[in-house]
């Protein structure tokens, strides 16, 4: 039998910073998995490398299910962040090195293609109306068939997802920025732009919006109905997901799309979600909710309430992510769309990935496992750097959602 001999989690930051974990079994095949948590890298690194690699050593690698639930119910304490993030990095290298052990793609393990490519929307943002849509229309003409769209609100510094450089990358201080929030100036402005961007770029894509946790439930079923005739595929986050009731009331008054999820991390923080039909699509990510065994559980619940994949796909997720996430998107039959942010060119020189783009599709890689390879000479350049998603608060001073 083949064994685990050596578990490696590395930490560097190519770009960003980004927590792998390689698995290397007694055959001398090898797994990648992502331990990547935006902010709390070293919590997670820490839970590995103390908690998890002397449970590893000499386990039965083809064991990917019951390693997740030796895992999630060893722990005695269920789920988080921190802890599923870490079974997530374990069950995706597990899913890489049964890939390769069998010569096949990861998505063929799955089930094989359920279809030619995987949809992905792509990020546009501005500094106000008009770069936006200039922007939106250099995405369009790249060939994405779905937007984002994001613009700064007017005198709110730091309003989420406005791209500074080539690359949108808030998590970018040694300790948190604190940025101002004005929810009825965001109110005012967002429904304007978005309406502008219909106007000039038209109806022939998807357009999407992401409101990032920002509104009150009632706020929320206002912004989704002021912008009905927009036709968003969705809008992300429209309030903070702990209270679920919350979506019900969004529900009675708006039937703009509903997409949550990528701050949660296991099928039980979505089930109401889903089984209540409050959302219409599940953002949950193969990095932050158990890896692909467990993410596979929660797009098969919500397959059968019509709820859709729309994994969560920012930069903070490690092209490790991105490949396991495309697997899975080629796979399952209730996919939606797939988020994809270009990761800054040095991440490029550290992770390998064999995920292709073309005509606003990923394309997996054919290669067995999951098609990427982990250069650490490259990440040695790279060394561990402290980044912080920033922090909002409102006018007054006291703290919001960022
Ligand atoms: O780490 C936090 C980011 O991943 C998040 O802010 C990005 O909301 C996000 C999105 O939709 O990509
Ligand atoms: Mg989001």
């Amino acid at each position: 039998m083949s064994k685990i001999e050596r578990v490696e989690v590395f930490v560097a930051s190519p770009g960003r910073t980004f927590v792998t974990l390689r698995i290397t079994t007694s055959d001398g095949v090898t797994g990648l998995g992502d331990a990547t948590l935006n902010g709390r890298e070293l919590a997670v690194a820490s839970y590995l490398r103390d908690h998890l690699v002397p449970l590893l050593i000499g386990k039965d690698p083809a064991r990917i299910e019951d390693m997740w639930q030796y895992l999630y119910r060893g722990a005695y304490w269920r789920g988080g962040p921190v802890t599923m993030t870490a079974i997530s990095a374990v069950d995706t290298a597990l899913w890489d090195i049964k890939g390769k052990v069998a010569g096949l793609p990861v998505y063929q393990l799955l089930g094989g293609r359920s279809r030619d490519g995987v949809m992905v929307y792509a990020h546009a943002s501005g500094t106000d109306t008009a770069s936006l849509i200039d922007d939106v229309e250099r995405f369009l003409g790249l060939g994405y068939k779905a937007v984002r769209a994001q613009a700064a609100v007017p005198d709110v510094g730091g309003t989420y997802g406005v791209r500074k450089g080539k690359v949108y990358e808030p998590a970018a201080t040694s300790l948190p920025d604190e940025q101002p929030w004005d929810t009825e100036a965001y109110l005012r402005f967002a429904p304007t732009y978005l309406e502008a961007v219909r106007e000039r770029c038209g109806f022939g894509f998807h357009l999407l919006h992401d409101v990032h946790h920002r509104l009150t439930p009632i706020e929320a079923a206002r912004f989704g109905k002021q912008v009905e005739d927009c036709r968003l595929f969705w809008m992300e986050d429209p309030t903070p997901a702990e209270n679920q009731e919350a979506f019900r009331l969004i529900r009675q008054h708006t039937t703009t799309p509903v997409a949550v999820g990528e701050v949660l991390t296991s099928i039980w923080d979505v089930q109401r979600l889903i089984t209540e039909q409050l959302i219409d699509y599940v953002r949950t990510s193969v990095v932050h909710a158990g890896g692909i065994t467990h993410l596979r559980r929660i797009f098969d619940l919500a397959a059968l309430y019509q709820v859709r994949t729309g994994s969560h796909g920012a930069t903070d997720l490690s092209p490790v992510t991105l490949a396991a996430a495309v697997h899975l998107d080629t796979a399952v039959p209730n996919f939606g769309i797939q988020e994809y942010m270009a990761h800054a060119d040095e991440t490029a020189e550290v992770f390998r990935s064999g995920v292709t783009f073309a005509d606003g599709m990923l394309h997996a890689s054919e290669e067995p496992g999951l098609g990427v390879e982990y250069d650490e000479k490259a990440a040695e350049r790279f060394p561990y750097q402290a980044r912080y998603l920033p922090v909002a608060r409102r006018l007054d001073g006291s703290v919001h959602d960022w």
